[in-house]
């Protein structure tokens, strides 16, 4: 079987990444195209790609025959035309999170997607993929803490993204944490609220960092979330659960607890979520290949999750900016169309 032909739309850090792996680490697949809003950029990572063409209009790509399947690592605001594009063309995607930055257009794509008959969309949520939470997910399984009661997650960046808002840091950093939550505690969030402590003297004027969120489950459970994305010291994403018979964290390096100098965290921070999670999004995106080429056999193009996951954190994210006006609890519409339970 040939290479597959993949088109990766936007070559910002994520896309860069995703193109360097598909060429670098993984089989069954090759970039064929790229296309960014600076041709710059997409020439500074495709000129040295055998085969790979730069293309100016991101929808030329995914109508084009030469390409058998896209990578959305543009912005979140413009995926909803973008998925909209690739069902039409009948494309598998692997859109990076946020699916939509609102929940009412990614109902839209689920609602088009279950029309098709096929599943086409996988949602870039990585964590998924992560030794570490693959391991807490199934000792949770398993009982041995018993009913998981808590959990307290902290999602720290060193320098926040390109044009970050204070909406940002929950369509871009706390949509991984609601979809974590769903992941773990295997039900659905049903209120988000913002608290907005004061911000920190090193953000850029206007942006609320950080920001503390606090998650109610349909059984009740409670989470809380920091993200914080202008720490200045490196990248750190940790999860603890809190079970009745004991707790369970991920992404602790052990000993001394100190942060402070640049990079370091009692052990090493990883600067950026590419170095923390390289091996999670390598098996994503080995695994999605895969799927795809099974796909027509199969019907479903994807391995992992879902439209209706990005929908369900996609819900999360609206009720959280508008508790970020208010300051108010939010409570989070229950998904209504059959595909999204
Ligand atoms: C970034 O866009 C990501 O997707 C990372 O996974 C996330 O942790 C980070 O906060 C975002 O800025």
């Amino acid at each position: 079987m040939t290479d597959l032909r993949i088109a990766v739309l936007g070559v910002g850090l994520m896309g860069a990444d995703h193109v360097d792996r598909i060429t670098n680490k993984i089989s069954g697949a090759r970039v064929a195209a790229v296309s960014d809003r600076s041709p710059q950029r997409a020439h500074a990572v495709a000129h040295n790609i055998e085969g790979c063409q730069i293309v100016d209009d991101p929808f030329d790509a995914i109508a084009s025959t030469e390409i058998d399947a896209v990578i959305l690592s543009t912005p979140g605001e413009a995926h909803e035309k973008q998925v909209h594009a690739c069902l039409d063309h009948r494309k598998p995607v692997l859109c990076e999170k946020p699916l939509t930055t609102e929940a009412s257009s990614a109902l839209g794509i689920v609602e088009r997607e279950a029309g098709l008959g096929i599943r086409l969309i996988q949602v870039g949520f990585m964590r998924r993929f992560d030794h570490e939470y693959i391991q807490l997910e199934s000792l949770l399984t398993s009982g041995q803490i018993g009913q998981p009661l808590l959990a307290h997650c902290i999602h720290r960046n060193r320098v926040p993204g390109p044009n970050f808002t204070s909406e940002s840091l929950i369509t871009d950093s706390l949509v991984h944490e609601a979809d974590v939550t769903r992941f773990l505690f295997k039900e659905e969030i049903t209120t988000v609220q913002i608290i907005k402590p004061t911000a920190s003297a090193g953000a850029p004027p206007g942006l609320q960092d950080p920001q503390i969120a606090l998650f109610r489950t349909e059984s009740g459970r409670h989470i809380d979330v920091e993200v914080f994305v202008g720490t200045g010291v490196g990248y750190e994403v940790r999860t603890e659960v809190v079970g009745e018979f004991g707790s369970a964290t991920v992404g602790h390096n052990v000993g001394l607890i100190k942060t402070g100098a640049p990079g370091t965290w009692g052990g090493n921070l990883t600067p950026t979520f590419l170095e923390r999670f390289s091996q999670a999004y390598t098996d994503q995106l080995q695994r999605w290949v895969n799927a795809i080429r099974k796909g027509p056999t199969t019907g479903d193009f994807t391995d992992g999750p879902t439209a209706a996951d990005g929908y369900a954190a996609a819900a999360v994210c609206s009720a959280a900016k508008q508790s970020l006006r208010t300051g108010q609890p939010v409570e989070i519409v229950p998904p209504t169309h059959e595909t999204c339970r």
